[in-house]
């Protein structure tokens, strides 16, 4: 019953699907899916189920808070559902609206962050983010002359696929190792980077290494602007619940069996940025600053959060 979401799960653990936007709505489709596909007993099983698949999905990766809030968004009206029938439907429908909002947004946000982008500009990027790129291209597709550096992102390379997605898209793009970000911000005029989670403090938790994009570009007086959809505003930071960073395995940085064997390996996948580096958010409902990101979470949430939540 569960082989669609668990296969959806494995691929997303596995990096077969990346990208906190892209893992955001491959949970959603994986929760339509099962929810397409049920043929349970009553309501109560139903629920049982429902409850399960997402925590498959869930249990995949820890630190895009974008999957959550995704799969979250399906299972909204499960709760109140009269019927197996009802909820399942709900199901559909929220993931439905949910994977659309959520392409809607990144379309949005492109529009919107290709206007800071002036013509001549050099532009730095990290990792791949659809958010990031989506305002890149929609700069280069209004005619603006513009040139990108792009690291390359150990240790999965992820910015082998920028570079790809990029040139084919008619960009000027250069593939940088990451130790070359200080270097080569002297001649960047705009960073744009994607987020996995922003916290109610206006933090940013993107890949590894956005941080040293950050303190490289305050140091040069390069504007640091994050590109994201809001939900990837993360709920539980509200109430003090810090990011979980992912770890993943040895293996990915270097092969263990040809190193001494007293060397251990270190692999965090994200770090987080503070809010006082970023100089924009900018988010399908506008540009933001880190300061206005709890206001804007509130609004979302609504009041009501405070009172509902346990906060002990
Ligand atoms: C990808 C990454 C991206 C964000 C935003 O990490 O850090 O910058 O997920 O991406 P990984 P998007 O490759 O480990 O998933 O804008 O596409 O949501």
């Amino acid at each position: 019953m569960f082989d669609t979401v668990k296969g959806t799960a494995s691929d997303i653990r596995e990096m077969k699907i990346r990208g906190a936007g892209r893992i955001a709505r491959a949970g959603a489709s994986a929760m339509k899916d099962f929810a397409e596909n049920y043929r349970g007993g009553s309501l109560e099983e139903c629920r049982k189920d429902l409850d399960t698949a997402k925590d498959i999905l869930l249990e995949s990766r820890p630190t895009a808070v974008s999957l959550w809030n995704g799969v979250q968004a399906c299972m909204r009206d499960v709760g109140n559902a009269p019927s197996g029938k009802e909820a399942t439907d709900s199901v559909i429908r929220n993931a439905e609206t949910f994977i659309k909002m959520s392409s809607n947004a990144v379309d949005m946000i492109a529009k919107i962050g290709a206007k800071r982008v002036s013509n001549g500009d050099v532009i730095l990027t990290h990792c791949n983010s659809s958010a990031a790129l989506g305002v890149i291209k929609e700069a280069h597709a209004q005619s603006k002359e513009i040139k990108v550096f792009a690291t390359e992102s150990r240790p999965w390379r992820q910015g082998l696929l920028t570079v790809k997605e990029l040139s084919d898209a008619g960009v000027d793009v250069t593939l940088i190792v990451d130790s070359a970000v200080r270097s080569v911000m002297k001649r960047t005029d705009i960073v744009f980077v994607g987020a996995d989670t922003v916290a109610s403090n206006g933090a940013l938790i993107n890949k590894i290494g956005t941080s040293q994009l950050a303190l490289a570009a305050d140091e040069a007086r390069v504007s640091f602007n994050v590109c994201t959809e809001t939900y990837k505003f993360s709920p539980i930071t509200l109430f003090g619940d810090m990011v979980t960073i992912e770890e993943r395995d040895c293996g990915e940085v270097a092969d263990m069996e040809a190193l001494p064997k007293n060397v251990k390996i270190y692999n965090p996948v994200f770090d987080s940025t503070p809010a006082k580096y970023i100089d924009a958010i900018i988010t399908e409902l506008g540009v933001l600053s880190p300061g206005s990101v709890y206001d804007v979470m509130v609004r979302q949430l609504g009041d009501g959060i405070f009172k509902e939540r346990d906060c002990q």
